[in-house]
């Protein structure tokens, strides 16, 4: 397949000012009549021919004003040669036949659970219709549909049963039709302006009473955005639609935003405390993207970045408003390094800004996504607070209703604050994790820290120039008080040295504050000032990260020459747990370890080859450390963080049962799970109810506990995707292989639906020490599901692979185990564009 290029931009020749849309639906037949009025686009070459795009389409009419023109299709989709084009305006008519109930692939209009629905970004809607299937080309849509379904939705304001008028222009990808037999959980909204938006989140009848959270989440967002950037909402009515089978979280549609149901459907009993609050962010992203994709769209897929990372960047705000800066952004900082600093250091590595792809919804990654909002977050430290308000505004006023570029959104910030911002552009357009090491210097008072950073390569780029950097930095006296408050240091050359004048006594310094840049900081560092740090450092990120680097330290040191686990780690974090003047949830992302993936990217960035099965021993073998340090003060802390009374979703009461839960794990070390018995008897939650049962699997106590769950949740699809997951991730290494296979032939095993086969598929790859086990034999079964699922559903298939990424980082003998699987892969006749681009990236 052939790749397309940035550099080859070329606005559509015509402008399509309005289309009307009609389907008669049918399960296998459903037949959709197009009307696009188009115009000649004064902005591109004349004498041109038109491209459609289209894809699995029978053709039955075409006509041009009126006139029926007799061109074949290819199976992309139809050219109209110049010749057939007038000079002016003009109206291309089309009528198509296509098969919504045999469409697996879950992009375009496919049925779930007897319900149409549709996925149209980045390019289902060529699977709807002829059309020029690209986000520059907006129009106003209007939609009718012929079906029995009670339940008939589609973008903009209804006028009718089945009919939508939309009067805010959009691209393709944002159309989106909905029929079924749904019910629907209503409220109201009214805007800044005064203005009654009426809300419906739509669901399967029996659902209707696990919709109140994301009505909430979605009222509170809306009032959020109003509030922190001015933005109003701008249709009668706003609905959402929660579907089963879904290739990813939610999708933005204009006025309709169609959810997995698993971001929607919430009730205490089902659905985890990580569940709320994911739902309330996915609610808040899709509906921020009403204005931040929307309103203004991107002009091509290169500028992708352009609404996630602004989108992304704005939702990771709005829950940390909602419940902790503090603790969110060490979330956040956790699922970028799991996520983007590893497809960074890998060979699936590309740019903010990418200027190339094979298929485009292989770049829907944490680089476009995560990488994409600090990227947002590094701009507003270098312009203010008030630099970036006076941007956004600007690039509101400036570009409502187009399709804009990285570069437009950077002129705005250059007109908006003065800043050049040539250099700061480098963080858009190139690949790969910045290394920055720190050293420093004390003499009469002034104290130097000298920073240096180096670019690695990625693939496609070998040499980099400097990025400009901001540092956040504090400085503390030896008795722990703050002497330089944070200060934003900002690193423009490849070494460079900052002076802070007039200091009683060598400071100890808290650096990359707030983890103020996607970076890797190096810096020789002692126990004691971690430990230091840890107890004592204003910046909540930075004291975590003490303690974090803390425990990495200790754990990479255990795995790679074995010993015990150092007293003075076990204190540092006895005192955090005990701590009753810190957030609970805070305290249980201290008493987390790092992971195992974690760990073996971080040993083998320090030049060295990690063995899994070694880190997951060492790992446990320091968790059962501290769980022996820590057994007597155990139960008291279990007892004195119960919640109970009814089910609160907000962030304090989820931090207790956090707390409570990373002490019963560690408590099940000593006492074989008995407490988690009981704690999984008690439990008036599924956080508490999952969260034992996951500790009691750990332990190996966890059988008859799981096939309890499972009568007791048989009926409840996504309750029953955690029990699959479950006992995947929870496997032991030289089992996980054997059980993975055994739950894929289990009758509920639906590998056609995007969450079960993720349960069970997905957790294969995140069991670390079992995916990498030296037999292989992980590696082949991922290998020979996702060949199975690519001719299905080839998005999901090619999402899954990324699970090879790390590949460069182990031992040869797993390398070559990989690198075969890989090979296989491609080998495969007839395999998707989706997968045949990835496994080729990671072959190299
Ligand atoms: N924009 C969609 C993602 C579409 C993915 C297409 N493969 C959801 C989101 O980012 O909000
Ligand atoms: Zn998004």
């Amino acid at each position: 397949p052939q790749a397309i290029l940035l550099a080859d931009y070329q606005p559509f020749p015509f402008l399509l000012d309005h289309v009307a849309l009609h389907f008669k639906l049918h399960p296998t037949q459903t037949r959709v009549t197009a009307r696009l009025s188009f115009a000649p686009n004064p902005a591109a070459k004349p004498g041109q021919d038109m491209r459609l795009d289209g894809e699995n389409l029978i053709l039955h009419a075409l006509s041009l004003d009126g006139r029926t023109l007799a061109h074949t299709p290819d199976a992309t989709g139809l050219t109209i040669p110049a010749a057939d084009l007038p000079d002016g305006p003009f109206v291309l008519e089309t009528e198509v036949e296509i098969s919504p109930e045999t469409n697996t692939s879950l992009d375009g209009l496919y049925m779930s659970g007897g319900m149409y629905c549709t996925q149209c970004e980045a390019q289902g809607f060529r699977k709807i219709t002829y059309y020029p299937d690209r986000p520059d080309v907006m129009a106003r849509f209007d939609v009718t549909m012929d079906t029995d379904m009670p339940v008939q939705l589609s973008n903009g304001n209804p006028t009718g049963l089945g009919a939508w008028h939309d009067p805010w222009p959009k691209p393709a990808y944002l159309f989106a039709l909905v029929a079924g037999d749904l019910v629907a959980h209503s409220d109201t909204f009214t805007t800044m302006s005064g203005r009654k938006v009426a809300l419906n989140i739509y669901v399967r009848p029996g659902d209707e009473g696990k919709c109140a959270y994301a009505m909430d989440s979605l009222i509170r967002s809306m009032k959020w955005d109003e509030e922190v950037y001015g933005r109003e909402y701008d249709l009668d009515i706003f609905n959402i639609v929660a579907v089963d089978d879904f290739n990813m979280g939610a999708m933005e549609n204009k006025g309709l935003n169609i959810f997995n149901s698993k971001l929607v459907l919430a009730t205490p009993e089902t659905a985890t405390d990580d569940d709320y609050a994911r739902i309330e962010a996915v609610i808040a992203h899709e509906y921020f993207h009403n204005w931040t994709g929307n309103r203004i769209t991107c002009r091509d897929w290169f500028q992708l970045c352009l609404k996630e990372g602004l989108t992304v960047y704005r939702d990771q705000k709005f829950s940390g408003d909602m419940r902790s800066h503090a603790v969110k952004r060490i979330e956040d900082v956790l699922a970028l390094r799991a996520r983007q600093f590893r497809e960074d250091g890998g060979p699936l590595a590309h740019a903010v800004r990418p200027d190339s792809y094979v298929e485009i919804n292989n770049f829907y990654t944490a680089t476009i996504y995560e990488k994409g909002a600090e990227v947002i977050g590094m701009l507003r430290a270098l312009v203010g607070d008030e630099g970036y308000a006076k941007a956004l505004n600007l690039y509101f006023d400036r570009h409502d209703g187009q399709a804009a570029t990285i570069e437009d959104w950077l002129k705005v910030f250059e007109d908006a604050t003065g800043r050049d911002l040539t250099q700061f552009k480098h963080w858009y357009t190139q690949a790969g994790t910045p290394h920055l090491t720190v050293t420093d210097d004390f003499k009469d008072g002034l104290y130097t820290l000298t920073i240096e950073q180096k670019n690695p390569a990625a693939p496609g780029q070998a040499s980099k120039d400097p990025k400009v950097i901001p540092v956040a930095v504090g400085l503390l006296n030896s008795d722990g008080a703050e002497v330089v408050p944070t200060t934003v240091l900002e690193l423009t050359q490849e070494r460079q040295s900052f002076a802070f004048e007039g200091l009683a006594s060598r400071p100890v310094p808290s650096i990359l504050r707030g983890f103020s840049a996607p970076v890797i900081l190096e810096r020789e560092s002692s126990a004691e000032e971690r430990a230091f740090l840890l107890a004592h450092d204003t910046d909540p990120f930075n004291k975590w990260e003490a303690g974090r680097a803390l425990a990495k330290d200790v754990l990479m040191r255990k795995v790679i020459a074995g010993g015990d686990t150092p007293a003075d780690w076990l204190t540092a974090v006895e005192t955090v747990t005990f701590d009753e003047t810190l957030d609970p949830a805070f305290r249980a992302l201290t008493l987390r370890l790092p992971g195992e993936d974690d760990i073996a990217q971080s040993l083998h960035a320090a030049g060295h080859v990690p063995d899994p099965a070694a880190i997951h021993s060492a790992r446990r073998a320091m968790q059962g450390g501290l769980a022996g340090h820590l057994a007597k003060r155990l139960p008291a802390l279990i007892d004195g963080l119960q919640t109970p009374g009814p089910f609160d979703p907000g962030a304090v009461a989820a931090g207790r049962r956090a707390l409570r839960l990373a002490a019963l794990a560690l408590m099940a070390r000593l006492d074989g799970g008995a407490s988690a018995q009981v704690a999984m008897q008690n439990a008036n939650s599924m956080t508490e109810e999952l969260g034992a049962l996951a500790i009691l699997l750990d332990v190996g106590q966890g059988d008859d506990a799981a096939a309890a769950f499972r009568l007791k949740w048989q009926g409840d699809r996504l309750v029953m995707d955690k029990w699959f997951g479950l006992q995947v991730v929870s496997a032991a290494p030289d089992r996980v292989a054997q059980i993975t296979d055994a739950l894929t032939k289990d009758p509920d095993f639906d590998w056609k639906n995007p969450n079960r086969f993720r349960a069970v598929i997905a957790s294969l790859a995140s069991n670390h020490a079992g995916f990498h086990h030296a037999s292989g034999d992980s590696y082949r079964l991922l290998a020979d599901w996702l060949i199975k699922l690519d001719p299905v559903n080839p998005q999901t298939a090619a999402r899954m692979s990324t699970a090879f990424e790390t590949w460069p980082r182990y031992d040869a003998d797993r390398q070559a185990l990989i690198r075969a699987e890989l090979a296989r892969i491609a080998a495969t006749p007839n395999l998707s564009r989706n997968l045949t681009e990835m496994v080729g990236r990671m072959l190299g």
